[in-house]
């Protein structure tokens, strides 16, 4: 069996809550696309796991890889390793497999990602991890790999070519170009390849293997469908294509191995970052969501605007992913609100729609409209299965699934493992 799994809005969807759940039954979990920007939550009891790098499905027996479309910021890694060891975890070899061929992170992608984004007029809102840099050298051809960590080398070889150009762009921006390249550097970059080297793995081979020989994989998306390079709502995106068909080509695995494709939809919207949000609210519903559902990035600590939950965009995520199911989030967050909206289309120049237009400039200027349901008022956070939610929430639910014509598969209705259900 082979999942993919992804965020169906703008990320921050609780993607790393699901997976988490459902690794109990899956041998592999891997990521695919992304780097540190991402930040998925786990939850377990008192526990609470922030991950940035490595797969939410470690706590349980499957085993976890980062593929070769990651971009890997090594020190990050090599931190998150230790912090998950000193809370009792295994973070062995056996446990962890990294892509040799995967693209580094490096310095000068950080520096130029913070100058860039500082002398951008019209900003982006990016994490400052370096992620779109280290994506136009791995296009460039420019890139370090995981691989070139281990080989001192080849490492000073590799980064005498790339200086005078990295030194250039950082001067250009305003920065300081010394950061590019010194002894100190290279003596840091070798020593986390010598330390990470015992994970290096070939993760399109493990993958394909595994699901050859019967065993259950599961891809773990990052950020979220509208933020794709290719799909998204341009320039305001990552740099990585975040949908399920980017499982397939950056892990290195056939379409025709893909057994369900599994949709992570927040029951209401938020974006962390520039970039048009038709429903956002800068009213006390939108601080609802926002301290209800605790709604702060969880790499940069940064707000995260909110707002109703949007259809139109949901319908899109749904043809560029082709979920066979949803599980739907924070659904307690809903809980004192009346009446609860559904943004069901927009109005654009006086026509009505109800599926985003192309151009992200469009998108900008979309008037939602919203249908009204009732609310329920009572608390979620206890419910263990769709029969004892109260009927208006049943009727929220179904009236969302009728409109997104995917069913429901699993309802969420608070960070902990046992606040999630199936929907039978
Ligand atoms: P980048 O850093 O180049 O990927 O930024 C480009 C845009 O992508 C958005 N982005 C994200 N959006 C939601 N969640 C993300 N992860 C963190 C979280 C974000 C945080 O889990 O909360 O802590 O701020 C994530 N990563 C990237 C980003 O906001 C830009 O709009
Ligand atoms: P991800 O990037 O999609 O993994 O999501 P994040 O971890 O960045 O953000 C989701 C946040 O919501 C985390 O703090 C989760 O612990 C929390 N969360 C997940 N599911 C639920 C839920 O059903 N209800 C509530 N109240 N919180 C949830
Ligand atoms: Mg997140």
């Amino acid at each position: 069996m082979f999942t993919v799994l992804t965020g169906a809005q703008f990320g921050d969807e609780g993607k790393g809550k699901i997976v988490d759940l459902m690794s109990k039954d899956y041998d592999i979990i891997v990521r695919f696309q992304g780097g540190d920007n991402a930040g998925h939550t786990v939850t377990v009891g008192d526990d609470v796991y922030k991950l940035h790098l490595i797969p939410s499905g470690f706590l349980y027996n499957a085993r976890v890889l980062i593929g070769p479309g990651v971009v890997l910021n090594p020190e990050v890694l090599a931190d998150e390793i230790d912090m998950l060891e000193k809370s009792g975890c295994n973070v062995e070899p056996e446990k962890l497999g990294v892509d040799s061929k995967t693209s580094v992170i490096m310095p000068y992608h950080i520096e130029l990602d913070n100058l860039r984004e500082s002398a951008l007029t019209e900003k982006i809102g990016t994490t400052k991890r370096g992620i779109g840099f280290a994506y136009v050298d791995k296009v460039a051809r420019n890139e370090i790999q995981f691989s070139d960590l281990t080989d001192k080398n080849k490492l000073i070889e590799k980064l005498s070519e790339l200086a005078p150009q990295k030194k250039n762009d950082i001067e250009f921006l305003g920065g300081d170009p010394s950061i590019v390249m010194d002894e100190e550097l290279i003596d840091k970059y070798v020593k986390l390849g010598k330390k990470l080297e015992p994970y290096m793995a070939d993760v399109s081979y493990e993958v394909n293997k595994a699901i050859d020989n019967g065993k259950s994989v599961m891809a773990e998306g990052a950020q979220g469908t509208h933020l794709d390079v290719i799909h998204g709502t341009q320039k305001y995106v990552t740099s990585s294509s975040t949908i399920a068909g980017s499982a397939c080509s950056s892990i290195g695995v056939g379409p025709t191995k893909v057994t369900n494709v599994l949709g992570i939809v927040k029951s209401y919207i938020t974006r962390v970052g520039e970039g048009p949000l038709p429903t956002e609210l800068n009213d006390e519903v939108g601080k609802h969501f926002q301290d209800v559902g605790r709604e702060f990035g969880t790499t940069t600590g940064r707000p995260r605007r909110c707002g109703w939950i949007d259809l139109p965009l949901i319908l899109k995520s749904i043809n560029l992913n082709g979920y066979t199911g949803i599980a739907l989030t924070k659904l307690d967050v809903l809980s004192e609100l009346d009446p609860i909206k559904i943004c069901v289309g927009y109005k654009l120049d006086g026509e009505y729609m109800e599926y985003p237009p192309q151009l992200t400039s469009d998108l900008s200027r979309c008037e939602p409209v919203y249908e009204e349901l009732p609310g329920w008022k009572q608390d979620l956070t206890h419910v263990t299965e769709f029969g004892d939610l109260p009927e208006k929430a049943q009727k929220y639910v179904k009236r969302l699934e009728e409109l997104m014509g995917v069913p429901v598969e699993y309802i969420s209705v608070g960070p902990g493992r046992a606040q999630t259900f199936k929907n039978l």
